[in-house]
C-alpha cells in the first residue's frame, strides 16, 4: 500500500489508500513460491499512484511485509529464483535435525524466538546444498529486497531481521553460536539498520518509470508488519496487550527487555524486536487464515459465500459448541480447511460443524479462545497486568470476533485501526521526515487523536471458555513434537 501521512500542527494524520494490490502464491513443481516480480510491479503502481495524488515531491517511502522469507542474490545482484513461501512444507524435519546439535533451549536462550517450522533458520537448513543458495551471495528479506530495488541499497532491517531466529534479542545482533551451530553463513546478510534509518534514494530509473520527481528517500520503517502494526496501536499507558489480527493473529505484549525463561520456551512465546528499542513479546496464533481457507474452499466446490452474510449467520449459531487448537501447525498449509476443522472436532470428540456458518463460528470462537490463552500466558510469564486489549488489523473490523474476544479475555477490546501495519510505517518515516515528533507514545497519541475506535465490554461467563477448552482441547501442547 501506498500511503501519506501529514501532521498539521494540531496533530492530525490522514491515511490515503493510493493503490492496493493482490498477493498470489504461486506453485511450480512443488514448491509454493511468492510471486516476488508481480509484488514488486504492484509497488511501482503504488508510487505512481501516490506521485499522482501529492502536489510536491514524496518525502519519503517505507516498505514492510509479512516475515521471515527472502530472496537470494549472485554475485551479480541477479536474483536465484523466487522466494519460497513460509507455508511450503521444505521445513518439515528440519527442527528435529537441529536440535541434535544445538539443544532446543539453548536455541532459545540465543534468539528467545518462538518455534515455527517456517523460521529463516529452518528455510536456511532446508536449503543447505541447493544450487540457489550454493551461488547465493548475499540474502535479503523480501521487504529489504524490494527496497534494494528500489535504490540500490541493501541492507538488514532489524525488526525482520528478529524473526529469523539468527538475531540475538539482548545484543541486538546475529548471534554467532546459533548460525555456527546450523552451518549458516552470516556474511549473506547485508548491514542491520533500524527502523527510522535512511535506506537510500529511489534510483532513476525508478523515478522515470514511476513519474515521480526526485530525490524521493526512502525510510527503513518496522519492516516486518507486525512491527509496524505495533507502532500503531493506539493505547495510552503501559497496561494494554495487542492482538494484531490478519491473516494471523499475534497476540501479545510490548516490552522494554525480553523474556527468555525456560517456562516462556514451552509456552512457545516470541521475542521478537519492535520499533524503538522494544520487543514484541507474542505468540503466533493461526488467525483468520483458518476463515480466507474455508472460503476459498467453499468457492472451488462452487458454494461460495458471502462474508458479511456468513458473520451474521455465525452470530446466531449457539457458541462453544465446539473448538479447535487454533495454533495446530496441522492448519498451516493451504487447502480443504473445512474439512481439517472437522476432521480435528472429530478427532477431540467434538461436535463436527456442518454448515458454513457452524463453521465460521467455530473457527472464531476458537480464536477468541486462542486470544484469550495467549494474553493470560503473556501476563503471567512476563509478569504484567493487563486492562485493555487493542485489536488491530484486518480483523478489527470482524465485530463478531472483537466481540467473543472481549468475552473470552474478560477484558474490554479496543478495535481499530484496521491499516495499522500501514499506519505505523507511515509514522515511523514521518518522524524520520521530521513532519511528527516523539517517542512511541507521542505518535500513538496522535492516532488516538485521529482514529475512530469502537470499544466492546467484555460480557458473558468466562468460565465458560474455560470449560469449553477443558472438553475440547485437554492440555494445548504450544511446542509441537519436533
Ligand atoms: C503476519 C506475519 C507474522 C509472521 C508471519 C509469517 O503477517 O508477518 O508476524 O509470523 O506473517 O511471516
Amino acid at each position: 500500500m501506498a500511503a501519506q501521512a501529514s501532521d498539521r500542527g494540531a496533530g492530525t494524520l490522514r491515511l490515503h489508500e493510493a493503490h492496493r494490490f493482490p498477493n498470489r502464491p504461486v506453485r511450480t513443481g512443488d514448491t509454493l513460491h511468492w510471486d516476488i516480480l508481480s509484488l514488486y510491479g504492484g509497488v511501482l503502481d503504488g508510487l505512481r499512484a501516490a506521485g499522482a495524488h501529492t502536489s510536491g515531491p514524496l518525502a519519503s517511502v517505507g516498505i514492510d511485509s509479512w516475515a521471515v522469507d527472502y530472496g537470494l542474490l549472485d554475485a551479480s545482484g541477479a536474483l536465484l529464483g523466487n522466494p519460497v513461501h513460509y507455508r511450503d512444507p521444505r521445513t518439515e524435519g528440519e527442527a528435529a535435525k537441529l536440535a541434535a546439535v544445538l539443544p532446543p533451549r539453548d536455541l532459545y536462550a540465543a534468539t528467545g524466538l518462538q518455534h515455527l517450522p517456517f523460521n529463516t533458520l529452518y528455510q536456511l537448513t532446508a536449503a543447505r546444498g541447493s544450487a540457489a543458495l550454493e551461488a547465493a551471495h548475499r540474502l535479503l528479506l523480501v521487504p529489504d529486497l524490494i527496497a534494494h530495488w528500489l535504490t540500490g541499497v541493501a541492507g538488514t532491517e532489524l525488526t525482520n531481521a528478529s524473526t529469523t531466529q539468527l538475531l540475538d534479542p539482548l545484543t541486538r545482533y546475529w548471534s554467532r553460536q546459533v548460525a555456527d551451530a546450523a552451518g549458516i553463513d552470516l556474511t549473506l546478510f547485508a548491514p542491520l539498520r533500524e527502523p527510522g534509518d535512511p535506506a537510500g534514494e529511489l534510483l532513476p530509473h525508478v523515478l522515470a518509470e514511476t513519474g515521480l520527481a526526485g530525490p524521493v528517500p526512502v525510510t527503513a520503517v518496522g519492516s516486518h508488519d507486525t512491527a509496524s502494526a505495533v507502532v500503531a496501536v493506539p493505547a495510552s499507558g503501559e497496561d494494554f496487550a495487542y492482538i494484531a489480527t490478519g491473516t494471523w493473529s499475534l497476540a501479545g505484549l510490548e516490552l522494554r527487555a525480553p523474556v527468555l525463561t525456560e517456562e516462556s520456551r514451552e509456552a512457545n512465546f516470541t521475542n521478537e524486536l519492535g520499533v524503538d528499542g522494544t520487543v514484541r513479546y507474542l505468540r503466533n496464533i493461526m488467525g483468520l487464515w483458518l476463515l480466507q481457507e474455508c472460503l476459498r474452499a467453499w468457492e472451488a466446490q462452487g458454494a461460495p459465500q458471502r462474508l458479511d452474510r456468513l458473520l451474521r449467520e455465525a452470530a446466531d449459531v449457539p457458541g462453544l459448541r465446539t473448538l479447535v487448537d487454533a495454533g495446530d501447525p496441522a492448519f498451516l498449509a493451504p487447502g480443504d480447511m473445512p474439512r481439517r476443522i472437522a476432521d480435528a472436532c472429530r478427532r477431540a470428540g467434538a461436535p463436527v460443524p456442518v454448515t458454513p456458518a457452524e463453521t465460521t463460528r467455530c473457527v472464531l470462537d476458537s480464536l477468541a479462545h486462542a486470544h484469550r490463552r495467549a494474553l493470560d500466558d503473556a501476563q503471567r510469564l512476563a509478569g504484567r497486568t493487563v486492562r485493555t486489549a487493542h485489536v488491530v488489523g484486518g480483523g478489527a473490523h470482524n465485530t463478531l470476533l472483537c466481540q467473543l474476544t472481549a468475552d473470552a479475555c474478560g477484558l474490554p477490546v479496543v478495535a481499530g485501526p484496521a491499516e495499522a501495519a500501514a499506519l505505523g510505517n507511515v509514522l515511523v518515516q514521518a518522524r524520520t521526515a521530521g513532519a511528527v515528533r516523539g517517542d512511541l507514545a507521542d505518535l500513538r497519541a496522535l492516532l488516538r487523536g485521529t482514529l475512530e475506535l469502537r470499544r466492546y465490554e467484555p460480557s458473558g461467563d468466562r468460565a465458560a471458555w474455560e470449560s469449553a477448552a477443558r472438553r475440547f482441547l485437554g492440555a494445548e501442547r504450544h511446542i509441537p513434537a519436533t
